[in-house]
């Protein structure tokens, strides 16, 4: 009996994750012709979308890009109702673009996947859920996002709290969070500590915000949307799209400076700033934004935007971030958060200046204050980007785990396959354009890639592709290429490079080359019968040494 009558196949697909990517995956191996099954943890479709609903939840890049684009229908029959959509709306979006697909019938929901295991003899995955259910599948989309891991809260006495703890990353689903006339201690002050800070602020009797590091913020796209932006998206979605995998980041910018830095004097550099400013384009002030000196002024100025807002001296300068660059961290957009910090019950704890102690049962001490509270809210951020991927226990080519292949940090080619993993692909993950593009652009690129690699394989005999291990250290030093162009990428402490966890490798991952240059490098490996991969007929024949 051969290896293959020994293992019954369940799906040709199995897709891990229902968010942006998940459900676009889901769609597209479907309408291909594959089987399909899809997992999701959650009890619904959404992703990021579905476990971050705190309040003040809103997504920074406008809906004229951050939406799907491959079906006409859901481009003319779904009204946003906001240039930067919040999380609702979102949510709501994506339940309607998974109805229209029909896709939720080939998602099972509650069902968290935990392992993968690639079956060397069969050349075929064994996905094993959380209650030990298996399936075996020839191809396996890992949808399973770049920031879905929450960091757990590294700060003694974390558990002993015995007020509300609340965590942006999960906020309660079953019940509403009613915050208001009670004493609100939030830690952390990044994109989802910014948003949910003045919320919270709205109702609180108190908020004690417990800053480590300050951000840049400037002020939200948000708005209402115009109705002829809408309608000549509408025309021709399928040209939206490819203009969008034409661009830098995959998004339709808001404009960008006339002039480069260096043909500016002074005062002309200043007018282009203001211009930039009140245009809402700060970060693309001029021609050439990414250089260090372009982006040093463009830093500046912010910081002085961001300090004339905050009317207390010392809180003004605790809250601008002066130890590192634009973009060295994710910048946050609001145009509430600074000034929330006027209100005489919003008060800024320095981190830095005092650190917090422990929490006790009744509150937050740090080195100087005993902070009685009622409610803590953890805005701590993610293991993000590997730690989805390091949340399951998948298995590759003669038994090596992925752990073990990233542990120096993320390896792999383009962004979606990694040596030694045949067949399984990993959307929205390390070294693509990632978080610093539009994850909905990228999602459907990247599957678009994906399922147009398994159609490539079901014509070459329904072989397994892996890329090879030279491809793997070419795309790594090329990321790192990038990384050393753009201001404070490797210098700054922040979750792009890992240094928000103790002990994680520090590794940019992400590719910076540009969505378009990106997109063109897909491309090509499918139009020249991908040659920075290896292709293996089963059984399986070689492992490059790594
Ligand atoms: P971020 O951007 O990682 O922010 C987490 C924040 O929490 C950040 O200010 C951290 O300070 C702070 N933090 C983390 N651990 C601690 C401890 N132990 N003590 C004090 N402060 C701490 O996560 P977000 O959820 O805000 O945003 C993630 C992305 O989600 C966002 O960019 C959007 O793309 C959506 P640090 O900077 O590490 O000093």
């Amino acid at each position: 009996m051969s290896a293959l009558e020994k293992t019954q196949v369940d799906y040709d697909v199995i897709v891990v994750g229902a968010g942006f990517a998940g459900i676009y995956a889901v769609w597209k191996a479907k309408q291909s012709g594959f089987t399909v099954r899809g997992f999701e943890a959650a009890p619904e479709v959404g992703g990021t979308w579905y476990w971050n609903s705190y309040p003040g939840a809103r997504c920074d890049v406008s809906t004229y890009s951050y939406a799907y684009f491959f079906d006409p229908e859901i481009v003319r029959e779904w009204d946003w109702s906001n240039v930067c959509a919040d999380q609702t709306e979102i949510l709501r979006y994506l339940r309607f673009a998974a109805d229209k697909c029909k896709v939720n019938e080939s998602i099972t929901f509650n069902t968290k996947v935990r392992a993968a295991k690639y079956l060397e003899s069969e050349g075929l995955w064994r996905v094993t859920t959380s209650s030990g259910q298996e399936y075996v599948s020839r191809y396996v989309i890992m949808a399973i996002g770049a920031l879905s891991t929450p960091k757990t809260p590294d700060i003694p006495g974390a558990t002993d709290f015995a007020g509300l703890k609340l965590f942006t990353s999960d906020w309660p689903k079953d019940r509403k969070v009613d915050l208001a006339g009670l004493r609100v201690g939030v830690i952390g002050t990044g994109s989802s500590g910014v948003q949910v800070i003045p919320e919270v602020a709205k109702v609180a009797k108190t908020v004690h915000v417990f800053q480590r590091t300050a951000n840049f913020v400037i002020p939200s796209e948000a708005g209402p949307v115009n109705p002829e932006q809408v309608s000549s998206l509408r025309a021709e979605p399928s040209q939206v799209r490819k203009d969008l995998r034409a661009t830098f980041g995959g998004n339709q910018v808001f404009g960008i400076g006339e002039h480069r830095f260096s043909e500016l004097d002074e005062r002309g550099r200043q007018d282009a700033l203001q211009r930039a400013w009140e245009g809402k384009y700060i970060a693309l002030a001029f021609r050439d934004a990414h250089l260090v000196e372009a982006n040093a002024a463009i830093s500046e100025f912010i910081r002085q935007k961001m300090a004339s807002v905050v009317t207390d001296p010392w809180t003004a300068k605790q809250l601008v971030p002066w130890d590192h660059p634009y973009g060295g961290k994710r910048p946050c957009r609001s145009d509430q958060y600074l000034q929330a910090f006027n209100s005489p019950h919003v008060r800024l704890l320095s981190l830095k200046e005092t650190p917090i102690v422990k929490i006790e049962t009744d509150g937050i001490q740090t080195s100087t204050e005993k902070f009685e509270l009622d409610a803590i809210i953890y805005a701590t951020g993610f293991d993000a980007i590997t730690g989805a991927v390091f949340a399951l226990d998948i298995e590759g080519l003669q038994g090596k785990k992925i752990r073990e292949s990233w542990k120096d940090g993320p390896v792999n080619y383009l962004g979606t396959m990694v040596h030694g993993f045949p067949n399984i692909f990993f959307p929205s993950s390390a070294m693509s354009p990632s978080v610093l593009s539009n994850m909905a652009t990228l999602a459907e690129q990247q599957i678009d890639f994906i399922v147009d690699s398994m159609l490539w394989l079901e014509e070459h005999d329904h072989g397994k592709l892996h890329p090879k291990a030279e491809a793997q250290e070419f795309w790594q030093k090329e990321v790192l290429r990038y990384a050393h162009r753009r201001p404070g990428a490797l210098t700054t402490n922040s979750w792009y490079n890992g240094a928000n966890l103790p002990n994680k490798p520090r590794v940019f991952m992400i590719y910076c080359g540009g969505f378009n240059k990106y997109h063109e490098l897909c491309l090509s490996e499918l139009r020249n019968d991908f040659p920075n991969y290896e292709l293996l007929q089963t059984p399986e024949l070689s492992l490059s040494a790594d």
